[in-house]
């Protein structure tokens, strides 16, 4: 960053030199001016085609305009994003030269809508908060236990059953949505554990097939796909060939964590199984069952994606990327064994546990404030630096099972929770500091997300006694609002 003296307001109606870009890469940006933009020769904004790094953009402004410069689309997103935060409470541009670029290429956010189901009008909502601090994957957790998220023609008990869902068409609304922000979508369908809202739709996808309903709470439940029987397989290729074909970008999650081989132990069609391909294991069984899986996917074009528990299986294919969310061991085991992995630790990118201990959230991977995440290390996982180009970035998790009240609460989790993620994503680790971080976000970032209408999670008043006296001050923003009788302010 470059400043120097003196500012520039934005024009009432910003005009834009689109160069060789796609227009599409003005559309976030006019949305955030209510429309107040123009494709125009001589525009206040110049965009020029580039050598610079994906993603990456130089912005310049003067007294005259702004010229942004970048290699591709999403480059010139984010530069529009940024003149968009330059300028979020009104205030004029100061002149300045800006030479960006993200230290890591995937830096995302899991969302949960099978435990709380966001409508299409929430997912965008949380998309465009998303692309404010420049993170540019969506991993859309659609089915769990609780229910399942997806219209889906060829077997509609699917959807059915769970009631609430996503329609093809709302589907496809938000990945466009996401694509002219720069956005990945990798949508998830959890295998083989995970999946009580296939089997209640279709129960013969179990091990014994018995009739069984919704889950209604969160946990880990035993009831789970059955791998020794043939028609579990062309259920999921059935499934795969439809979902797929809905989601244009090439990553798919297909899951793999906590699935318990209570029943496969028990289950005649996984014994025969174990027996034929002269397994030791109930784990062989999973392997088994994630090889099938990345094969199928395959099949229908896609890369794959899982948790860490798959990353043990033998012969993964080397395209394969790891979530790894146990801890950081399971990162480092992860790109050991030679596959690229997405650092997230739930023990710092975990933003549905509590901040604080007053907090409504979980505690299991313990308090993770925004101190915590912010200190995450992503390259930590591996001192070899050819192992470290396997680490291909960051994402937070917004697990929903506790997202049911009060309002709005995915934005207190949220934020500034993940402010500290996209920061962990996209600065060079030399430059980042928590001290400065701090300065700037409660400086002026906390106002700009105030302006911006996201609902955030504040530090926590500073509390003094003093002869029987208690003060309480806090950051602008904050309202502090207490009983004296033990009953919620
Ligand atoms: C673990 S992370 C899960 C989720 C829960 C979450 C709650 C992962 C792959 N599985 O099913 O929602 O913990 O924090």
């Amino acid at each position: 960053v470059h400043m120097q003296e003196g500012s520039v307001k934005l024009p009432e109606t910003v005009t834009v030199s689109l160069g060789d870009f796609a227009p599409w890469c003005l559309e976030a940006f006019a949305a955030r001016l209510d429309g107040h933009v123009e494709i125009a020769e001589n525009g206040f904004i110049t965009l020029k085609k580039a050598d610079i790094a994906k993603e990456g953009y130089k912005l310049t402004v003067t007294k005259d305009g702004i010229t942004v410069e970048a290699a591709d689309e999403s480059g010139a997103v984010w530069a529009l994003t940024t003149v968009t935060e330059l300028t979020a409470e009104g205030e004029a541009l100061p002149i300045v030269t800006i030479e960006d670029a993200p230290h890591y290429g995937h830096r995302g956010l899991s969302l949960d809508c099978s435990r709380h189901f966001f409508t299409a009008d929430e997912v965008k909502k949380v998309i465009d908060q998303m692309t404010r601090v420049k993170l540019n994957v969506l991993h859309w957790h659609l089915v769990d236990d609780q229910g399942w998220r997806i219209e889906c023609k060829t077997l509609p008990l699917l959807h059915e059953t769970t009631g609430t869902y996503y329609t093809q068409e709302e589907i496809r609304s938000v990945i466009e949505y996401a694509r002219v922000r720069g956005m990945e979508i990798i949508p998830e369908i959890d295998m083989p554990g995970h999946t009580r809202s296939m089997i209640a739709a279709y129960p013969h996808l179990s091990c014994f097939g018995e009739k069984t309903e919704l889950c209604q709470f969160g946990g880990i439940f035993e009831k789970i796909l059955c791998p020794g029987k043939d028609e579990t397989f062309e259920f999921i290729e059935k499934l795969l060939t439809e979902v797929c074909a809905l989601f244009p970008d090439d990553r798919f999650h297909i899951g793999g964590d906590e699935a318990p081989k209570t029943e496969w132990k028990k289950c005649p069609h996984c014994q025969a199984l174990m027996k034929k391909q002269g397994m030791k294991s109930p784990q062989e069984i999973f392997s088994y069952f994630v090889l099938r899986l990345e094969k199928i996917a395959h099949e229908e074009g896609k890369r794959c994606m899982f948790w860490d528990e798959a990353s043990a299986t033998n012969g993964l294919s080397a395209g394969t990327v790891i979530s790894g969310w146990h801890d950081l061991k399971a990162c480092t085991e992860t790109v050991d064994r030679g596959l690229p992995v997405i650092v997230m630790p739930a023990s710092y990118c975990y933003i549905d546990m509590k901040q604080n201990a007053f907090d409504r959230g979980h505690t299991w991977a313990w308090l993770v404030d925004t101190r915590r995440v912010y200190a995450l290390d992503p390259a930590s996982v591996t001192a070899s630096a050819e192992k470290s180009k396997l680490v291909r970035g960051v994402e937070g998790a917004l697990w929903a099972e506790l997202l049911d009240h009060p309002d709005r609460i995915a934005e207190y989790q949220a934020y500034p929770r993940l402010c500290a993620l996209a920061e962990v994503g996209w600065s060079r680790p030399e430059v980042r500091d928590w001290n400065d971080f701090y300065v700037r976000l409660t400086g002026t970032h906390l106002a700009r997300l105030d302006a911006m209408g996201i609902g955030f999670h504040l530090f926590a008043p500073e509390i003094k006694y003093d002869h029987g006296v208690i003060s309480a001050a806090s950051l602008p923003h904050a309202t502090i609002r207490y009983t004296a009788d033990d009953t919620d302010p």
